[in-house]
């Protein structure tokens, strides 16, 4: 692929990227916005979540998180004083559809309109995902994502919402991370609606599939030819062990539940045999896949966006007293037909989050995706880290460690690139410090510091430098 790049002035040496790259920054509704009675919205499973005493660290709420919904207009700011050219965030369906289904909350959109007019006013291209997690607590009241009518209400919540916003908005994304709705939500239960049960993880994920397939539909029906249709997936950089049978077969399975039990059936009309086999005895798939249904999963998008944060490794056997999923009392395995896997700590420097930091890993799922699918853009919608940020006495966050983070990911990015990935973009996760799901206010993974009691927005020092490979189009070093 030959690389046109955006800047001739850049250090010998320095890593550079295509002319019309996507830098952008990313943040999702229900992390960031607070007011989450205002206007007319209605609770969210993760409203009812962190509100049951005992699911989030400290008893976090999303109640007033970031308060970006009443401060969007000076984060957009701060966005446009970082050069970034596009905005990577959510729609929050029950300010939209507040039940779900039924009466549509005129308010909700308004306040939708306002940030996309003053994100384009500010040159900054909105891309826009319809669900990152904020089901709709009537849904849920009526089986959630287990129940396939969920599917079919969100085709009409991406109808309704494109048919306003349509005109504006040249990117959208359906799902964020299916594989945590699905296995954090209904398999180990640390994320909401916090359920238990193996067959419901998998009844979950096919519907979330299903609902992508059908609002591709909606949204093709009513956003102009040019605009963008996507999907986001968290895939696996999945690694065995050794070579040895049982580590190979442990790959196999996280592999199929990871990574192929989303893209075989999104961009080959088929679920992967061996997991169909592995599973059979938890769900009768004849009886849940309705003929059709792999037709409208499979319906054509415009790219495909990966989050990625560290790699996977698993073993079969238990070499070095891995602890089982369930062994270490926090809550069940989230992987159906998987008892037998040991996930394996990987040596070397973590995040706060103690995710193993490995920019390889990101090189390994672009450079599988380009030999995979190849003629499938990617865009790399969310990468990042957590770290215990300092902030010293005159209020400057320097945060050294997310800046090497940024700065490896970054060039795993450049490489799969010069090897010939079409990666047309990079988020970074995220603009702000915000509400880390069941982790609440403890992990901050912003670019831009936020202080909580007073709201105030302090960029840190990983801001400046990304700023300046936003502006630059090559990356400073570290
Ligand atoms: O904060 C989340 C985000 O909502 C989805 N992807 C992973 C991030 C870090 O955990």
């Amino acid at each position: 692929m030959s690389v046109d790049v955006q800047s001739s002035h850049a250090p010998a040496g320095a890593t550079a990227f295509p002319a019309g790259f996507l830098w952008g920054a990313a943040t999702a509704a229900y992390q960031i916005e607070g007011s989450a009675a205002a206007d007319g919205r209605a609770p969210s499973i993760w409203d009812t979540f962190s509100h049951t005493p005992g699911r989030v660290h400290n008893g976090d709420t999303g109640d007033i998180a970031c308060d970006h919904y009443r401060r969007f207009g000076d984060d957009i700011a701060l966005m446009a004083d970082l050069g970034l050219n596009a905005y990577r965030f959510s729609l929050a369906w029950p300010r939209i559809v507040p039940r779900g289904s039924g009466p549509v909350n005129r308010a909700g959109l308004d306040f939708y309109d306002r940030l996309v007019d003053e994100l384009l006013d500010h040159g900054i291209r909105p891309v826009v995902t319809l669900y990152h997690w904020d089901l709709p607590q009537a849904l849920e009241d009526d089986g959630g994502w287990t129940n396939r009518a969920t599917a079919e209400r969100f085709a009409e919540y991406a109808a309704v919402t494109a048919t306003r916003l349509g005109d504006r908005i040249p990117a959208w994304t359906t799902l964020n991370e299916p594989w945590c709705s699905a296995f954090l939500g209904y398999g180990s239960g640390v994320h909401a609606p916090g359920r238990h049960s193996h067959p419901e993880v998998l009844r979950a994920h096919h519907h979330l599939l299903l609902a992508h397939g059908l609002a591709t539909a909606a949204l093709r029906s009513v956003l102009p030819t040019s605009a963008e249709v996507s999907l986001t997936l968290n895939l696996a950089a999945v690694r065995p062990h050794t070579q040895d049978p049982a580590d190979l077969d442990a790959a196999r399975r996280i592999d199929g539940l990871a990574n192929r039990l989303f893209l075989d059936p999104v961009f080959h009309g088929r679920y992967p045999d061996d997991v169909l086999t592995d599973t059979a005895h938890l769900v009768d798939w004849d009886t849940l896949v309705r003929p059709g249904d792999l037709g409208e999963i499979s319906r054509p998008i415009d790219s495909l966006g990966i989050n990625y944060y560290s790699p996977t490794v698993v073993a079969g056997r238990d070499p070095e007293n891995a602890p089982a999923p369930d062994d270490d009392g926090a809550a069940p395995s989230p992987w159906p037909a998987a008892d037998q896997v040991r996930f394996l700590p990987l040596p070397g420097p973590a995040t706060a989050m103690d995710w193993p930091i490995d920019a390889d890993g990101l090189h390994q799922v672009l450079t599988r995706l380009r030999d995979e699918l190849p003629s499938v853009p990617l865009v790399v919608t969310e990468n990042g880290a957590a770290f215990d940020d300092y902030t010293d006495p005159d209020g400057h966050v320097h945060d050294p460690e997310r800046i090497s983070y940024l700065h490896a990911h970054l060039t795993a990015v450049a490489r799969a690139l010069a090897e010939g990935a079409d990666v047309r973009g990079y988020f970074v996760w995220s603009l702000l410090d915000n509400f880390e799901w069941a982790f609440g206010y403890s992990k901050r993974f912003g670019i831009v510091h936020v202080d909580f009691a007073s709201q105030r927005r302090t960029p840190k020092d990983s801001a400046a430098w990304y700023a300046r490979a936003v502006r630059t189009g090559h990356l400073p070093p570290p």
